[in-house]
């Protein structure tokens, strides 16, 4: 059986009208990652990083889930039912909800959700509401202590022990539009070196391209159902 863990980045959703972080029209070409994108940036403006939150919540209520993302939840589908003798798993990047949208079900969002917010007094991640703002009491504890569900600049990734765990017993590692910038992620190429294939699918060659065995150049929605189907 073949296990392939697959991890995605910004470029993955950019067909669908999502900006990415790095390209030149990236979402870091508008905002300082220093004003919305660390802890100490919450704690000096919530009110501004939670408008940049919203706006892009408000522009995730726009779009829809590409040939990219539906081509994995095809890949998933085909060993769910036994056509494929195989198990996928999606890391993402991404704190967008279209690989859920497109029907994939085993995704671990290693940089949290946006459309989640997240307790720092209990710890719960209950939904997002539109009426959601910093001091607004947590529905799970009642203190006023939400905050996005998304991981900065600093704080430690979701879900590592366990990532960490399906890239060491994988066979396949595929990356799919990620500058390979932002570690730890940047990184797991390396991580499964010697005991799995990789496989990296970009438009363009990322920082991290020399680990990959093999290279898709194109944009994901010709280069993914390409490689799945
Ligand atoms: C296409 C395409 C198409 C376009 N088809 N392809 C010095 C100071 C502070 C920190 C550090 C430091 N040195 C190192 C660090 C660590 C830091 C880090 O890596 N910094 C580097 C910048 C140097 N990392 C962290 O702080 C992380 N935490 C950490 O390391 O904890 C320690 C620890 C780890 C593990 C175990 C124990 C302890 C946390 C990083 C959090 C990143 N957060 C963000 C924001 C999330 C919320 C939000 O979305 O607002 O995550 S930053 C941003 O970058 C976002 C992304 O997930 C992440 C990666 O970006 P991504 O997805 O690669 O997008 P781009 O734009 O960079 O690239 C797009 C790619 O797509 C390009 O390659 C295009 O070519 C391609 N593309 N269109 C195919 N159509």
């Amino acid at each position: 059986m073949e296990r392939i863990v697959v991890l995605t980045g910004a470029g993955i959703s950019r067909e669908s009208g999502l900006d990415t972080f790095r390209d030149a029209d990236g979402i870091w070409s508008r905002y300082d990652i220093a004003d919305v994108c660390t802890p100490d940036a919450f704690r000096r403006d919530p009110a501004l990083v939670d408008r940049f939150y919203n706006d892009r919540r408000a522009e995730l209520g726009r779009v829809r889930p590409n040939a990219a993302h539906l081509a994995l939840a095809r890949l998933e589908e085909a060993a769910r039912t036994g056509q494929w003798p195989g198990e996928l798993l999606i890391v993402t990047q991404n704190i967008d909800d279209l690989h859920e949208r497109a029907g994939s079900r085993n995704v671990w969002h290693m940089h949290g959700e946006l459309l989640r917010v997240r307790c720092t007094s209990c710890g719960g991640t209950p939904e997002w509401q539109a009426d959601c703002l910093p001091h607004t009491p947590c529905p799970l504890c009642g203190r006023p202590t939400l905050r996005p569900d998304v991981v900065w600049f600093g704080e430690i990734p979701l879900h590592m022990p366990r990532i960490e765990a399906a890239l060491e017993a994988c066979d396949l590692f595929v990356a799919i539009g990620t500058s390979g910038t932002v570690y730890p992620a940047a990184g797991f190429a390396a991580l499964v070196e010697g005991h799995a294939d990789t496989l990296e699918i970009n438009q363009k060659p990322s920082a991290v391209s020399t680990r990959f065995d093999r290279f898709m150049t194109g944009p994901a929605t010709r280069m993914v159902p390409r490689w799945v189907d």
